[in-house]
């Protein structure tokens, strides 16, 4: 059994990197000429030997995805004759059969949780009562950094004083688009929005993670938590918007990724969910250049335009974990336009060892990294268990997203264009720094310093959010085009 599953990753490492070895799925993405219902789509279907899974999210009916019943879930060959099929219905325009590629979790391997006992907190300078009382507040340095287990004072994410403006996440979604969400979990079952929540692994409502041996699958829920574990229930910690919403969106756990299940999760539920948060991506190794397809990159540009009703969601993504080895500009997620991408810093201000460097990442959070193994990110885990040890990137972008879920709460009409310019005017270069000093920060054109390692510095909710509270959005996106180039000159 064990001998089987080496050779199941082993192959999908190899249809990374040869082109040549390209999976077919049994899923189908099928385009009509006009829009139908899904009894019309529903009928198609099985009179053709398919099941119609539903329609693409934000497609109004005009697309749908097939899946054949005769069909393995992945061969090598493309299925010409269920392809011409299909192509016979005289309502259909086109039928794409869909590749299967690998999107990989961010962050170290997971494990069962490290039985850590948090230390007492006492702080000198704060009343009992606006500190939370929950067990592992303490070990949460990111939110509030005293020095503990050898950190910087004051590096942190400065989410106190958005907090003491009441600020809290009120009235505000994320959706976390992982390997599901522990929504039973005591931390997180109040906050869970199930009206909003998807699995599109297996194609129903509940997000539950699947279990494994090894926690596998804890990584969505680890996620979750960041952003709104409950405060002051005597239950694991806090998380940065703990009044906020969660919503569970399961779509990495499947044999393959297809274009489908990525566009049918960020273009789910655009007007209940404010902000979708992504910790996985492309391999980190250096060696994939790779990115949205067709169908995804078509859903986040209509969520960034039309979603959150015309304000546009926002897409968080963590920035990568391949260190020096890979470069995030080869991330097509983290490099879109469309998205805000994460990059973490460790708790005395380097980056962490796992960091990639390029030109998108626009702000950072925090992350594991440093010597000290109680100064990874303490949050929830599965099965109602916490954990002190979640890592990478993947642990930086939920942060991120607890922070602009504070700053949509503190002004409800912020669009994802005011979002980006919030967070690029708040960032904090702190005392952020590269640790083999290659990154250095740098001015731009108006004034604000930059770096390749962490953007425009570490997230700081507490000026966000008051920046927020005075902000006039900025005017639409404007796109100018110069003209084209029809003939060569000679010069
Ligand atoms: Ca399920
Ligand atoms: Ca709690
Ligand atoms: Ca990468």
């Amino acid at each position: 059994m064990l001998s089987k599953w080496i050779y199941f990753f082993i192959g999908l490492t190899t249809l990374v990197v040869s082109s040549a070895n390209i999976v077919f799925t049994n899923s189908f993405l099928v385009r009509f000429h006009q829009n139908i219902n899904n009894d019309i789509a529903h009928a198609i279907a099985s009179r053709n030997g398919f099941e119609n899974v539903g329609e693409l999210s934000g497609s109004n009916g005009r697309e749908y995805h097939f899946k054949n019943k005769v069909l393995h879930h992945s061969r090598t060959r493309r299925s010409i004759t269920q392809t011409r099929v299909l192509k016979r219905e005289p309502l259909i325009r086109t039928t794409i059969q869909q590749t299967g590629f690998v999107r990989v979790k961010r962050g170290l391997r997971s494990s069962p949780p490290s039985l850590v006992i948090p230390t007492p907190y006492v702080d000198d300078h704060q009343s009992e009562q606006t500190i939370p009382s929950d067990p592992y507040f303490p070990l949460q340095w990111y939110l509030r950094n005293t020095g503990q287990n050898g950190g910087k004072k004051h590096l942190d994410l400065n989410v106190q004083a958005a907090w003491d403006l009441g600020i809290t996440g009120k009235n505000v979604t994320t959706a976390i688009m992982d390997d599901g969400v522990d929504y039973m979990h005591p931390d997180l079952k109040y906050n869970y929005n199930p009206e909003a929540s998807y699995d599109f692994s297996s194609n129903d409502p509940f997000p539950y993670p699947r279990y494994t041996d090894d926690w596998f699958n804890s990584h969505g829920t680890r996620c979750a938590g960041e952003v709104s574990a409950a405060r002051d229930n005597g239950v694991c910690g806090v998380g940065v918007a703990y009044d906020s919403k969660i919503a569970g969106i399961r779509m990495l756990d499947q044999p393959y990724m297809t274009d489908l299940i990525e566009a049918n999760s960020m273009g789910h539920e655009p007007h209940k969910i404010h902000i979708y948060s992504a910790s996985w991506g492309p391999t980190d190794d250096g060696k994939t250049v790779d990115g949205p397809r067709n169908a995804t990159m078509r859903a986040i540009v209509q969520g960034v335009n039309e979603g959150r009703n015309g304000l546009g969601n926002i897409y968080v993504w963590a920035s990568g974990d391949g260190g020096e080895d890979d470069d995030c500009n080869c991330d097509g997620y983290a490099a879109s336009m469309w998205t805000i991408s994460i990059n973490s810093a460790i708790n005395d201000g380097q980056n962490a060892h796992y960091d990639e460097s390029c030109s998108s990442t626009l702000a950072s959070t925090f992350s594991n990294g440093a010597k000290d193994p109680n100064t990874g990110v303490a949050t929830t885990d599965l099965y109602g268990k916490c954990t002190t040890t979640h890592s990478g990137t993947s642990a930086a972008a939920p942060e991120a997203a607890g922070i602009f879920a504070l700053a949509l709460e503190a002004n409800t009409m912020l669009t994802w264009r005011d979002i980006q310019h919030l967070t690029v005017l708040t960032s904090k270069r702190n005392s952020l720094f590269d640790a083999k000093n290659r990154f250095h920060w740098t001015m731009n054109g108006v004034g604000l310093e930059f770096n390749h390692l962490f953007g425009f510095g570490v997230l700081d909710a507490g000026s966000m959010v008051t920046l927020a509270k005075q902000w006039r959005t900025v005017p639409p996106r404007y796109h100018c085009e110069a003209g084209d180039i029809t003939q060569l000159r000679f010069i």
